[in-house]
């Protein structure tokens, strides 16, 4: 399953219901912790996909970086994946949405389309970061998701022209799909 719609500016954002390994990108972003340690979920996918240079170059930034607040990432290659790099993202764990949640969720998006922009990409995919493990509920953490990559795309004057969040099964796929719907973005047809 697949959608992509069109904004005013030409960019895109395109819906894709799948496994983000297998998806073309010149940055993916990964739902990390802040151990950058690895783990299941998108995670554990993106290593065995990218395979253990990915996790060799988070090995060498470690003692460096410390561990990263939810809300912020870090840059690797992505070894295997089709993608130039990958963004560790860490989300918030979600408790009930009055612990700031919702603004390290959204500070995940900017940062990652900020090294995006950094580095000359002009596709980024997301997953639906914090929505399995740390159980941010989908709906709202897909408004804010779209809120943050939408004011991205329609403020910037160059770089990232194409947004892909790939969702996990078609329930989390129809969750995007009703609210791009009610967005009054255009479905594009090419
Ligand atoms: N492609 C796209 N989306 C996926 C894939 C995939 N291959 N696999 C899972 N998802 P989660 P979190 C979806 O738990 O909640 C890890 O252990 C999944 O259905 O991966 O941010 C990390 O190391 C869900 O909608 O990330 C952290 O410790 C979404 O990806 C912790 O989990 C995010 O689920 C982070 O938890």
């Amino acid at each position: 399953m697949e959608k992509r719609y069109r904004l005013n500016n030409g960019r895109a954002i395109r819906l894709v219901e799948g496994d983000i390994t297998r998806i073309a990108a010149d940055a993916i972003a990964n739902a990390a912790n802040s151990a950058l340690a690895g783990g299941g979920g998108v995670d554990g996918a993106i290593h065995r996909a990218g395979g253990a240079e990915i996790m060799r170059e988070l090995d060498e930034m470690r003692p460096r970086v410390g561990r990263v607040p939810a809300g912020q990432a870090v840059a690797t290659g992505a070894g295997r994946l089709p993608a130039q790099y990958v963004f560790h993202a860490v989300g918030p764990v979600y408790r009930d949405g009055r612990h700031g949640e919702p603004e390290a969720l959204a500070s995940c998006y900017r940062v990652c389309l900020e090294m995006a922009e950094e580095r000359g990409c002009r596709t980024v995919s997301f997953p639906a970061i914090s929505t399995g493990v740390y159980g941010y509920p989908a709906e709202e953490a897909a408004r804010i998701a779209l809120r943050e990559v939408r004011g991205f795309l329609e403020s910037r004057a160059a770089g990232v022209q194409e947004v892909i969040f790939v969702q996990f099964g078609e329930a989390a796929y129809r969750v995007y799909e009703r609210l791009l719907g009610e967005s009054g973005l255009k479905e594009a047809q090419d």
